[in-house]
């Protein structure tokens, strides 16, 4: 019988490493600490560790510091100029405005519910701006930044949190998929699709614009789930062009990080015959050259990458979400200190790369963006009741034509009574 040792177990000494996790030994008693206190307590209450709290800095790729220095890193360079750091600052703005814009629209009941990205901006713009136009994209139901970079008109994703669609976009016209509620459910679909991409022979010729790769979004509570465990294995075994993009914002709804993990979900990947990286996912720099680099290497043919965006959910889960009932402010002050969109501010402002005149334009385009939202949202036409039957199959199968005729034959029913 082999155990595991350096199960981190409490708050006490170095972090193990992924490669001090995975010594053996024969006696389980011998070598696994027991936990802290302190420790059981978190597990059982389900508050942050210190080690993983917003207070200390996790060790993980960043080139873009909270006050806005540049940083280098041996493995994952930045090769933008100030031109593409103001792409992705412009970017992260109207993100940003997009997201208040629809919470908004939903406290004045124009929405059902809304899934905020609120600090979450720098994970998704570099994440999108890191892959090619020929990727395709399987996201969650949050991933409205990385929409934004892929081209789709803003209002379309209302549609889905309106009540009114069940999707609002044709996946082909962008490579970007339907928002999926179910959780991780999305993870074998791009497995399978990049098992599909291998199978047409676009991968690893050579081509930056032909050699294809599909990304999978989803969260740290997905991560838990059996369906991206499974498509891990299936990435793994047919060395599928794929990467794993985790935005491990710390909650599942009111499921602390604790809950899913008792080690740095990056760690998994090696488990599974993969590379896992964790990046600052508050750094749009570092954020973009991961996943440069990580498309780049699936594409090329070496395989999937697990990549752990680390960052922070700054606002509720949803609309619906109290988050005060769970969390503390504190760890909501320390990761404000974080913000995204002001470190970039901060390094374009000393770099002389913007000015207020600059600033003050690009407010003006996203006060814009919102009343075409707001008005886009009002002018959303009511779906036709036969239209639930659209697009649920590329062929009808007779089943489901027999149950539209029947239902067509009763809403003509109410309209005989109407004439
Ligand atoms: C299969 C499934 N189980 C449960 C849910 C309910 N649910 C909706 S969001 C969510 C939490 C997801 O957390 P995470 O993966 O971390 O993503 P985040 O919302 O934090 O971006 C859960 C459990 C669901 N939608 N689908
Ligand atoms: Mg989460």
């Amino acid at each position: 019988m082999t155990w595991v040792t350096h199960l981190q177990t409490d708050d006490s000494g170095p972090a193990p490493t992924p490669a001090s996790y995975g010594v053996v030994t024969t006696s389980p008693e011998a070598v696994i600490p027991q936990p802290s206190e302190e420790r059981v307590m978190t597990i059982l209450t389900g508050a942050p560790t210190a080690h993983e709290s917003a207070e200390c800095e996790p060790d993980y790729v960043q080139l873009l510091t909270p006050d806005g220095e540049r940083r280098e890193h041996p493995d994952y360079a930045f090769d933008g100029d100030d031109d593409l750091v103001r792409t992705f600052y412009r970017d992260m703005v109207m993100a940003r405005r997009i997201d208040t814009e629809a919470t908004a629209l939903q406290r004045h009941g124009e929405l059902g519910i809304w899934a905020q990205l609120l600090g979450q901006e720098a994970a998704q713009i570099g994440a999108a701006h890191g892959t090619r136009r020929q990727d395709f994209i399987f996201p969650t139901y949050r991933e409205h930044g990385v929409a934004w970079v892929r081209g789709l008109d803003p209002v379309r994703l209302l549609g889905l949190f309106r009540g009114i669609d069940h999707g609002g976009w044709d996946p082909k016209d962008h490579n970007f998929g339907l928002y999926t509620v179910v959780i991780g459910a999305q993870a074998l679909h791009a497995v399978g699709y990049a098992m599909g991409i291998e199978a047409d022979g676009d991968v690893g010729t050579g081509d930056l614009d032909r050699d294809a790769v599909a990304v999978a979004h989803f969260g740290d509570g997905a991560s838990s789930q059996g369906d991206v465990l499974e498509s891990f294995v299936f990435a793994a075994t047919y060395n599928a062009p794929v990467v794993f993009y985790c935005q491990n914002n710390q909650w599942a709804i009111s499921a602390p990080i604790e809950r899913q993990s008792r080690t740095p979900l990056h760690w998994r990947a090696p488990g599974f015959g993969f590379p896992g990286v964790r990046v600052d996912g508050n750094d749009v720099l570092a954020t973009y050259a991961v996943m440069r680099a990580t498309t780049d290497r699936a594409r090329s043919g070496q395989g999937p990458t697990f990549v752990e965006a680390y960052t922070y959910r700054m606002g509720a889960h949803t609309t619906t979400d109290d988050p005060t009932r769970y969390r503390s402010g504190n760890d909501v002050d320390a990761w404000k200190r974080k913000d995204p969109i002001a470190r970039v501010e901060a390094y374009l402002r000393r770099a002389d790369a913007v000015d207020d005149a600059w600033l003050a334009s690009l407010a003006e385009e996203a006060a814009d963006l919102g009343a075409t939202l707001r008005r886009g949202c009002h002018e959303l036409p009511d779906p036709a009741p036969l239209a639930l039957f659209d697009h649920v199959y590329a062929e009808v199968p007779d089943e489901l034509a027999e149950q539209r005729d029947s239902y067509a034959a009763y809403l003509a029913q109410f309209e005989e009574v109407s004439r």
